[in-house]
């Protein structure tokens, strides 16, 4: 319960409607800052010195930008679901916007709520009785272990394992600290200073490879950026006319017609792109204004997310793919397209094993560009940045993370400094119980925060 006491004066956040797409979401924030958070970024001032059980209607404001047009529902303690002062945000219903909405309302100074935690401080400020927080409990306690498994299930791939591990190891040596306390006139040493700063430096890299993922999310949610690149003529145009099924970009059979670059959003199995079509790339050219494409052309190929390396099938062979491939290693995310294949494909480029991931399409005929397509999305979803795939989306475990990564933090700094063992024992005791909340563990024994544990977020 130590944490409860320390934060329970502050402001959570939560979608309360079930994640996913729907017609119309409700985000709830409980707190002493419910009103104050929310009156900053709406666009109806008036929020701060509105009566209690009043509903209002504008727009949420992220500096310049429109997030949504809302209607803001707003209770002052105590007369609340919770006591405190709680305001409802009804938005639409669009993932990203519910997201857009959790995350500006986590940088204006609310937090994530954990599971239940709504339930649980309508508890505390004495609007229910246990019985009936339980009852509440059992009502949805098949969404919840449901939607827990999920939470987890997402975690898992690989890390969780990893974590548990780390944990285990963090646990030994809490206890070794302990233990030095005991005997703290004997004036021994049982933990190995040593290796718990290993420890700490193998977590701080695992939160922050999880933590990096998250970044991912965010790329998928804004936009991914596909640079179609290649030599002049390569069909680059065209391809990005296919995608697009609209003649969006200038073709021509002259080399070197696409000068500047042009740049479209696409949505591609539930993800945005935004693709970018290059001016091609020669070694040489007299023409100025070409030579300024290429310029951009290169500039557009370091800041993509991914790279669509397109090349004419019918005219390149193995060996210049290889070349290109290693001018191109270690940059970036790239797929190799051989194009024009209704023309042909150069022999030496079916038999070479080593380019046996190359997709061949013909971009004019819009042939196999679901190919092409599934290839984009297999690097997005199925290869983040984290090897083990495991990407974070829920802004609720970044928190948790970050919480995290400031914990081993303190550890770390503590073991530089060479503080004594009790201050160590809280800085790792802090570190375990966050480890415990993204690896689901109940690191508190406290039987409140067990039954609370069971709700949903947002309850
Ligand atoms: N046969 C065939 N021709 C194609 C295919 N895709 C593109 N072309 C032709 O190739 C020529 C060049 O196409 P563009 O799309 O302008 O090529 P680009 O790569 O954008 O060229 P630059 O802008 O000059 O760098 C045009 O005449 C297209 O019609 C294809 O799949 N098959
Ligand atoms: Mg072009």
């Amino acid at each position: 319960m130590r944490e409860n006491l320390s934060t329970w004066n502050d402001t959570i956040v939560a979608l309360a409607t079930a994640p996913g797409l729907g017609a119309i979401a409700v985000i709830r924030l409980s707190g002493p800052k419910a009103i104050e958070i929310v009156g900053s970024v709406f666009s109806k001032k008036s929020l701060a010195t509105a009566p209690t059980h009043t509903v209002h209607y504008g727009k949420l404001i992220d500096g310049l930008e429109t997030i949504d047009e809302v209607v803001v529902t707003l209770y002052r303690a105590p007369r609340s679901y919770t006591g405190e002062e709680v305001i409802e945000i009804s938005c639409h219903g669009a993932p990203f916007i519910q997201d857009s909405i959790m995350q500006l309302m986590m940088h204006t100074g609310a937090r994530m709520a954990r599971p239940g935690e709504f339930t649980q401080r309508a508890f505390l400020n004495g609007k229910l009785d246990l019985t009936q927080a339980e009852a509440v409990a059992d009502l949805i306690a098949s969404n919840t272990e449901a939607s827990r498994q999920t939470a987890l299930y997402n975690l898992k791939g690989g890390f969780s394992t990893d974590l548990q591990l780390m944990r285990e190891k963090l646990i030994k040596f809490s206890a070794l600290i302990e233990l030095e306390l005991d005997f703290s006139q004997e004036d021994v040493a049982f933990a190995n200073k040593k290796e718990l700063e290993i420890l700490v430096g193998q977590l701080q890299f695992k939160t922050q490879s999880l933590l990096d993922s998250f970044k991912l999310g965010n790329v998928i949610k804004n936009g991914v950026q596909v640079a179609i690149v290649g030599k002049p003529n390569a069909g680059k145009s065209t391809l990005l006319n296919a995608f697009l099924n609209e003649n969006r970009a200038l073709v021509s059979e002259i080399p070197g017609t696409t000068r500047d670059t042009v740049e479209e959003y696409l949505n591609i199995q539930g993800v945005l792109y935004k693709l970018i079509d290059t001016a091609g790339i020669r070694a040489s050219t007299a023409d100025s204004i070409e030579q300024m494409g290429i310029e951009k052309s290169k500039e557009k190929i370091l800041a993509a997310d991914i790279v669509i390396a397109l090349f004419d099938a019918s005219i390149t062979t193995a060996e210049q793919i290889m070349e290109w491939k290693n001018d191109l290693v270690g940059a970036h995310k790239i797929i190799f397209v051989g194009n024009k294949i209704d023309i042909g494909v150069d022999s030496s480029l079916t038999l070479d094993t080593e380019l046996s991931d190359l997709i061949f399409i013909a971009a004019k005929d819009k042939e196999n560009i679901l190919a092409l397509e599934n290839a984009l999305h297999q690097k997005v979803i199925g290869d983040g940045i984290d090897k083990e795939g495991t990407i974070v989306t829920n802004a609720r475990h970044v928190a948790s993370l970050k919480r995290l990564l400031y914990a081993l933090n303190d550890i770390e700094t503590g073991l530089a400094d060479n503080v004594t063992g009790d201050l160590l024992a809280i800085d790792i005791n802090q570190a375990l119980h966050y480890l415990g909340t993204i690896t689901g563990q109940i690191t508190n024994e406290d039987q409140l925060d067990f039954i609370f544990s069971k709700f949903c977020i947002g309850k």
